[in-house]
Order: structure tokens, then sequence, then C-alpha cells
């Protein structure tokens, strides 16, 4: 893989020093205190659990959905869009390992709108998702990822699964998987595309820009840079949010480090904001999205390991947050979040 060296790892050693101070009080329990959510929080469940996509209002669980059969149990992966044009938005999903690369989009209340095949069908690593207008045509397209074992092979898709643009997000010979998001962070109306190294890769970030001209769109890279220390494995995860100082880019580490979540400029500069999403001894890893609260706001979900605990931080990560289970509190699998209810940032 190629990774930008120095800076990073320097700023990553320091920041997680910085961090010691804070970090009993962030990780305390939740204050309970509720942002009056503008959107929805969503949730699916990662391996060892029939398929349930949950949405929620507050903590108050308000409808579910079968992604996949019910006894497909190898977890999901969600995305927050819009696809018809119409109010309220869509959910994306992709399932985890062991499924077909079958990603399908679903109304807010489960009614299935689209699907299609992201990869050849015999390809059952799992597939995770994003959703932004990435050629800027006004409609939304879907971002797919591959997970362990195949290429770091990212395609942008239309929902009747025809190709945008692909391309590999890091050297063609890496096989950990991709997580990937979108946002616009210059503003253009135009959705960039953050890759992120999954387990067994250096934290790698890549930003990648798309444009299109009568030849078909092509994506260049615009930012690189390492979310933590160069020597952590775990992968990470991506998400983008606006923030009052800008469009940037939240990390949640993987599995095996500490639930650190990190905020990026759209450069890969870190901006100071961090916190630690749960416990710092668990290691099962975050998974980070957009929240519901407005700018600023972040919604997180525990890896493996603990139960399936969402939290959210409120303005600018520091602020109290508000956690629940999003399962039965015995279910360790893990649980991925997203938002939808009101078209997300694009
Ligand atoms: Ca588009
Ligand atoms: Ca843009």
């Amino acid at each position: 893989m190629r990774f930008c060296r120095g800076r990073a790892a320097r700023v990553s050693r320091v920041a997680l020093a910085a961090l010691a101070a804070a970090l009993l009080t962030l990780a305390a329990p939740a204050a309970g205190l509720s942002p009056a959510p503008l959107g929805r929080w969503i949730t699916a469940p990662g391996p060892g659990r029939a398929p349930a996509v949950r949405i929620w209002g507050g903590d108050t669980q308000s409808a579910e959905f079968l992604a996949y059969a019910p006894e497909f149990t190898g977890g999901v992966y969600i995305a927050g869009g819009e696809f018809d044009g119409e109010p309220g938005s869509e959910i994306v999903t992709g399932p985890d390992a062991g499924g077909g690369p079958h990603v399908r989009v679903f109304g807010i209340n489960g009614t299935p709108r689209f699907e299609f095949m992201a990869y050849a069908p015999s390809f059952t690593g799992g597939v995770r998702v994003a959703a932004g207008d990435v050629d800027g045509d006004g409609s939304q397209e879907i971002i797919v990822g591959p997970g362990p074992g195949g290429g770091p092979h990212v395609r942008v898709l239309r929902t009747d699964g025809s190709p945008v643009v692909e391309f590999m997000a890091f050297d063609p010979k890496f096989t950990g998987g991709v997580f990937v998001a979108a946002g616009d962070f210059d503003f253009d109306g135009t959705s960039e595309i953050v890759v992120a190294a999954g387990a067994g890769g250096g934290p790698h970030v890549r930003i990648f820009r798309v444009t299109c001209n009568g030849g078909g769109c092509h994506a260049a890279e615009t930012a690189s840079f390492y979310a933590y220390d160069p020597s952590f494995r775990g992968g990470v995860h991506v998400a983008v949010q606006t923030f009052q100082s800008g469009r940037h880019v939240v990390t949640g580490a993987g599995a095996g480090g500490a639930p650190h979540v990190r905020v990026f400029t759209a450069g890969g500069v870190p901006t100071g904001l961090q916190f630690l999403a749960f416990a710092p001894e668990f290691r099962g890893g975050v998974m980070v999205s957009v929240g519901a609260g407005g700018a600023g706001d972040i919604l997180t979900g525990a890896g493996p390991g603990g139960g399936p605990h969402v939290r959210t931080f409120g303005s600018d990560g520091l602020s109290a947050a508000y956690g629940f289970y999003a399962y039965e509190p015995t279910f360790a699998g893990g649980v991925r979040v997203t938002v939808g209810g009101y078209p997300p940032p694009t």
C-alpha cells in the first residue's frame, strides 16, 4: 500500500498522549441528554443475528425490517441516501461476509425500492456502502467497497446497478477490504469519496474527486493520510460530517485499538476534535456516522465483543452523549449506524 509517512504518525502519538486526561470524563456513562433529532438513527447488526435494520426516533425503536432473508446472520452494512427525489431518505444495505454482493435500497419504512449485485455474484466478502451525488447530476449514487478477500475495488453505481466510475482505492494486491464514505467537501455540488483500509492494512485514508466529461468519469486522489498510528492494523471506519469549521472526515478505529474517534480536514490535517466513543479498554472497534442532530453531531456504534451500544456525541464531539442498546444486550456482533429521514449532507 502507498502511505503518507511522517506527520500523521507524530500527530497521532502526541494526540493519544493528550487524550489521557479527558478519557475518564468522555467514557463515562451517558448523561441521558437527548438532542431533538432532525432525522432518525438507523442501525444494523454485525454478524451473529438476523439482519434486522431498525429505525429509531431518539432511543425509541419506531420500525424494523429484514434487509435479507432471516437465516442470513452474517451482518449488514447500511447508509442513508436520497434516490427518488421524494421527501424522506432511503436506506442502502450491503451484506457482510458470507452473503453475496447483494445491495438493496429500502424506503424509510422498509419498502424495497432497488437492488442489484455490486460485484461478481461469487464474491462473498461483504459490501460496505455509502451514498452521494458523485457525478453532479443531481441524483445520488451508491458507493460500494468490498469486504476482505477481494481487491480494494471501489465502485460508484446508480440504483439500477449501472456503473458511473470505479477504481482501486489502494494497491490492487491489498485484500483487507475497504470502508467508504462520501461528502461534498468543497461545496461544489458533487460528492467526493472517502476510502479507508480495512483490517490488515495501515490506517490509511484517501479522498478521491470524480470528474466527468464526454469520455466518462474518472477518480483522482485529492488527499491521503494516516488516521492513527501507522502500526495500527485494525482498519478504519469513515464518515463525513459538517462542523462549524467546515466539512470534515470522521474516523473510527477498527477492532484492536481503543474506540478512538478522530476528525480530519479534507486535506487530512487533524482538527483536534477527538474522543473515545466507548470505554477506553474496549477493543471491538467503533463504527461512525454523521449524526441526526445537526452540525457536528456524530453517531457511533460499538464493534464486536461488547453489547450493541449506540452513542451520539453532540456538536464537535465534546458535549454530552446519549446512548442506547440497538439490539438485545447479549448480542455481541457489533452494531452499524447511519441516519435517515431527511436528505443527508451530500
Ligand atoms: Ca449523481
Ligand atoms: Ca465536491
